[in-house]
């Protein structure tokens, strides 16, 4: 293998590394940067990404009940009613991490919390609340094959208490397909290389 052919490989493996070969939407929200008086919230249509769907919007909360994960603030979806936030993603697969903790005092009847993709539910969490927030962090791996429509919903009793959310973060992992071309190219330079070494050992004998 001449050395150009296995710069050219690592060259290609490396830029394999360096971007997906498809596009894929990455972005983290931790809810930290709307102004929100410490002890109050806020209902918003819009917050770093998320836009509220339908008449009910979104809560911001800068510990009025409970701590946050990340501070100062934290979202509840059960605002005024069951809320829902959405924003649309690219084709890709991704890992969905996000902190949920139930509203304190609240029960788990009223406190869900629940990941859609184009308006399918893909999971739920609730839980009961005791005197303050309990941050438990969720993950979803997924995968979609087009733009699709991304959204946290309140889940339960419709009654202005509800789940919270917080720090949410969307990674894209490399889809198996790039991963078998980044596995192949190393194996060509790995053999390449192997050979190579063999050649100068032989050399030497
Ligand atoms: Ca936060
Ligand atoms: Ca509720």
């Amino acid at each position: 293998v001449a050395f150009k052919t296995l710069l050219a490989t690592a060259v290609a493996s490396a830029a394999l590394f360096a971007a997906p070969a498809s596009a894929s939407t990455t972005f983290f929200t931790g809810f930290d940067t709307v102004d929100v008086p410490n002890g109050s919230y806020i209902n918003v249509t819009e917050i770093e990404g998320w836009t509220a769907t339908g008449v009910n919007l979104i809560e911001v909360q800068n510990n009025v009940a409970g701590a946050p994960f990340s501070e100062p603030n934290h979202v509840e979806l059960d605002s005024t009613a069951n809320s829902l936030m959405s924003r649309v993603i690219e084709a890709g697969s991704y890992v969905l991490t996000y902190y949920y903790s139930p509203r304190p005092g609240q029960a788990a009847s009223t406190n869900g919390i629940a990941v859609l993709l184009d308006g399918f539910k893909q999971t739920n969490v609730t839980t009961n609340g005791i005197a303050n927030t309990i941050w438990v962090q969720q993950t979803l791996n997924f995968s979609v094959k087009k733009d699709t429509v991304l959204a946290f919903a309140a889940t339960g009793t419709s009654d202005s208490f509800g789940g919270y959310i917080d720090s949410v973060n969307l990674a894209a992992v490399p889809e198996p397909a790039t991963w078998a071309m980044m596995i192949g190219g190393f194996g060509l330079v790995g053999g390449a290389m192997r050979r190579r070494r063999t050649n100068v050992a032989m050399k030497l004998a």
